[in-house]
């Protein structure tokens, strides 16, 4: 019943992202019962922490004159302008109360001031590793189901990179909710299916 090489990843399940938070997601907080209920059918659960340190590069706030939402040239590539969130210790950087944080693995995302991650695989550089991919071998984990926030984001970066370096991925859509600025979920499903992931 429980497969030992399939894992739960539930990406940044946090109150920011949830209703009333710095960077609500709507509906962000429907999908945290399905989430715990899903956790009891899978030998290996993860959670993911978007991670930031105050003044983040990714922070809107740091580069005077910028609004939310903007977007910026980092040495990286471009770069949205989030409103501040996650900050480190915060209230906001916290799990949504009601979800279940028993978990084999939290892995904490973002705490390089100068780049951004959303994957939680590859910093935005694409290139800096932060871990998982080793972690997810050693225990012999060969598939992925990934739910949580955001679709277009955090999920589908996570997806794309996790079905490059060759999991089986799935992406459970009713127990994802997207921040869909400016296109941006129907581009995620497109760079998702593209690549393989079964977007379900
Ligand atoms: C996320 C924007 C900024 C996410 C994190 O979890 O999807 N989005 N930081
Ligand atoms: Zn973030």
């Amino acid at each position: 019943m429980k497969p030992l090489n399939h894992a739960l990843i539930v990406i940044d399940v946090q109150n920011d992202f949830c209703p009333g938070g710095a960077l609500a997601v709507a509906g962000g907080d429907e999908i945290v019962a399905p989430i715990n209920a899903l956790m009891d059918d899978f030998g290996c659960v993860i959670l993911t922490q978007d991670w930031h340190p105050a003044g983040h590069s990714s922070f809107a706030s740091t580069h005077q004159g910028l609004p939310p939402m903007s977007m910026i040239d980092m040495p990286y590539g471009a770069q949205v302008l989030w409103p501040d969130h996650c900050i480190q210790l915060t209230q906001g950087a916290a799990f949504h109360r009601d979800l279940r944080t028993d978990a084999d693995l939290i892995l904490r995302k973002g705490f390089n001031p100068a780049i951004d991650s959303y994957s939680a695989f590859y910093e935005n550089d694409r290139k800096t590793p932060t871990g998982l991919e080793g972690y997810l071998r050693t225990r012999g984990i060969e598939a992925l189901t990934l739910v949580g926030l955001a679709t277009d984001f955090c999920v589908h970066y996570s997806a794309v990179d996790a079905a490059k370096l060759g999991f089986d991925v799935t992406v459970r859509t009713d127990l994802c909710r997207a921040i869909d600025f400016d296109g941006s979920l129907a581009a995620a499903t497109d760079a998702m299916t593209s690549v393989g992931v079964n977007v379900v």
